[in-house]
């Protein structure tokens, strides 16, 4: 059993969550670490460029991505944690399934980030709870293959929050430590553009359930139609950058990006200016 801080001690606000996706269809970087020697020297960088967690995944939850069997996500996974072990950073899995989080925690991850908020697997939860992990529950409205086709809500931040609300609930039940959760409002999961800016703008709304606030935005499609482009699928490292720093004034803890030196030196900068209380 770990024994783990509260998540906002161990990771204080803002800190910076770097991506490894070990995969080779990702939306953004389309396979540049699916080898495992490639994902690991990305985590090194990413540590030494600041990053306090990697996030290792091995299935693209992009839109329209198909879903990956376990032993494929398994094999694309497992050599890339047992080559982190030691890190100075957090590290993180990203996954749905049990069967992944349990050996990656055994491999040294400290913390299980479930886009699909422990609906996915119903062995999860106790998979968590046994080991003492830092938990990421995340909102999606529908799953990846259609969650883009036609997303509705009648108030995007009050819906994602009694979501995230329900969930939180659920995972304490479950036996997860409520000190070692945060929530996250699932930038792009079935949502569109203006619901996606929405979200931050009404950060305020998600900080009411009392945990930590991590948000993804991280070069997402969202940003280059902001920018004038109608069917973008990626975003730019200035927009991420831009949106990573306001989503953290409105009150995010963990920022998950591509590009974490940019992210972090904008988020020193940002802070030396803005008052983001004494953590
Ligand atoms: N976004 C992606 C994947 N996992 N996890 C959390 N908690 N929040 C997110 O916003 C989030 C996530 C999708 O981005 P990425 O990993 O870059 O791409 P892909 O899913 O295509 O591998």
């Amino acid at each position: 059993m770990l024994e783990l801080e509260p998540i906002e001690q161990r990771f204080p606000r803002p800190s910076v969550m770097g991506i490894v996706n070990v995969t080779p269809d990702s939306f953004s970087e389309r396979g540049v670490n699916f080898r495992p020697e490639r994902a690991i020297a990305a985590a090194r960088t990413m540590t030494g460029e600041g990053a306090a967690i990697v996030d290792v995944g091995g299935e693209s939850t992009r839109p329209g991505a198909e879903a990956v069997g376990l032993e494929e996500e398994l094999r694309r996974v497992l050599p890339v944690l047992e080559g982190l072990s030691g890190l100075a950073a957090t590290v993180s899995i990203d996954t749905a399934k049990a069967e992944v989080a349990r050996q990656a925690l055994e491999l040294g991850a400290e913390m299980v980030n479930d886009v699909t908020a422990l609906r996915g697997d119903p062995d999860l939860a106790g998979v968590v709870a046994d080991a003492g992990a830092y938990l990421c529950l995340m909102h999606m409205q529908g799953e990846p293959r259609t969650m883009q086709a036609d997303p509705r809500y009648d108030d995007v931040a009050v819906e994602v929050a009694s979501f995230l609300e329900e969930r939180l609930e659920a995972a304490v039940e479950a036996g997860v430590n409520e000190e070692r959760i945060c929530l996250d409002p699932g930038i792009g999961f079935g949502k569109t553009v203006e619901h996606n800016f929405e979200l931050v703008r009404r950060l305020d709304v998600l900080l009411e359930l009392g945990r930590p606030v991590l948000v993804g935005f991280s070069r997402k499609s969202s940003l280059g139609r902001l920018l004038g482009d109608p069917d973008a699928t990626t975003g730019s490292t200035a927009a991420s950058v831009g949106v990573g720093v306001a989503a953290c004034a409105r009150g995010a803890t963990i920022l998950r990006v591509h590009d974490v030196r940019e992210h972090v030196e904008a988020l020193t900068a940002a802070r030396a200016v803005l008052d983001w209380g004494s953590q």
